[in-house]
């Protein structure tokens, strides 16, 4: 009898497809429900970035440590129903009033999504619009300018967290920049606005290949920025108004 139900069981894990490993040894007396979350491919080979951003940095950053943030939140999210069906746009704009476990991995989960689609391999990586780069040279003096000053941002960002572009509530360029895995999208972020640039500045996005010269990464990190994806954003941000 047990022999057959441990051989019936075995059975049926082998031709289940291993979609939702987090879920695992969790909800076996029915069908688990789908994760509400999932960890999104990355948009370019993990060492189509190099030199600026290592291959290895790249598998870890996404395949290990964005991946982590997705399983805890959605882990979170099925033990507590009154997240339910929260998409992650809400989570994260409501994350002052939920528990710490839901705002970092909440965050985590955004602004990892959002940091890949801010790369592209080096040769593409063009420039900002003509309407972006106006705005640039109004807010900040210059293309050069704004870098010295993000750098600036990343460089006094004491541990872990984040620098951003954003647009403000009063439609301009501002940087800033968050604690951990905050972001200004947050109802608790000491600067709103919408993101349309952003770089971790968390030593696992850059020790392997940088070790401790966190302003030599944000230097090399140019290389590789999506300006047509920042321009995008730029673009929706300030015709949304
Ligand atoms: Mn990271």
């Amino acid at each position: 009898m047990r022999i057959a139900l441990a051989l019936a069981t075995a059975c049926a894990a082998l031709m289940t497809p291993a979609v939702v490993p987090a879920q695992s040894s969790a909800g076996q007396a029915s069908t688990p429900a789908p994760a509400a979350f999932s960890l999104p491919a990355l948009p370019y080979a993990a060492d189509a970035l190099e030199p600026a951003i290592d291959a290895q940095t790249m598998t870890i950053h996404h395949g290990k440590h964005h991946h982590a943030y997705v399983d805890a939140l959605n882990k979170a999210v099925a033990a507590d129903p009154a997240l339910a069906g929260q998409s992650l746009e809400q989570l994260v704009a409501g994350a002052g009033a939920l528990p710490a476990v839901v705002r970092n991995n909440a965050g985590g989960h955004w602004n990892h999504s959002f940091f890949w689609q801010s790369m592209i391999p080096p040769a593409q990586s063009g420039g900002p619009s003509p309407e972006l780069a106006a705005a640039i040279n109004a807010k900040f003096g210059s293309l050069d300018a704004f870098k010295v000053a993000f750098k600036a941002a990343g460089t006094g960002r004491f541990g872990s967290g984040w620098v951003w572009l954003i647009v403000g509530g009063d439609g301009q360029l501002a940087i800033t920049s968050t604690p951990n895995q905050d972001n200004p999208l947050m109802d608790v972020a000491e600067t709103k606005g919408t993101p349309i640039l952003g770089n971790d500045v968390w030593e696992h996005a850059y020790y392997l290949q940088y070790q401790n010269r966190r302003a030599d990464y944000l230097d090399g990190w140019w290389q590789v920025v999506n300006w047509k994806a920042v321009s995008d954003r730029f673009a929706a941000a300030t015709t949304r108004r």
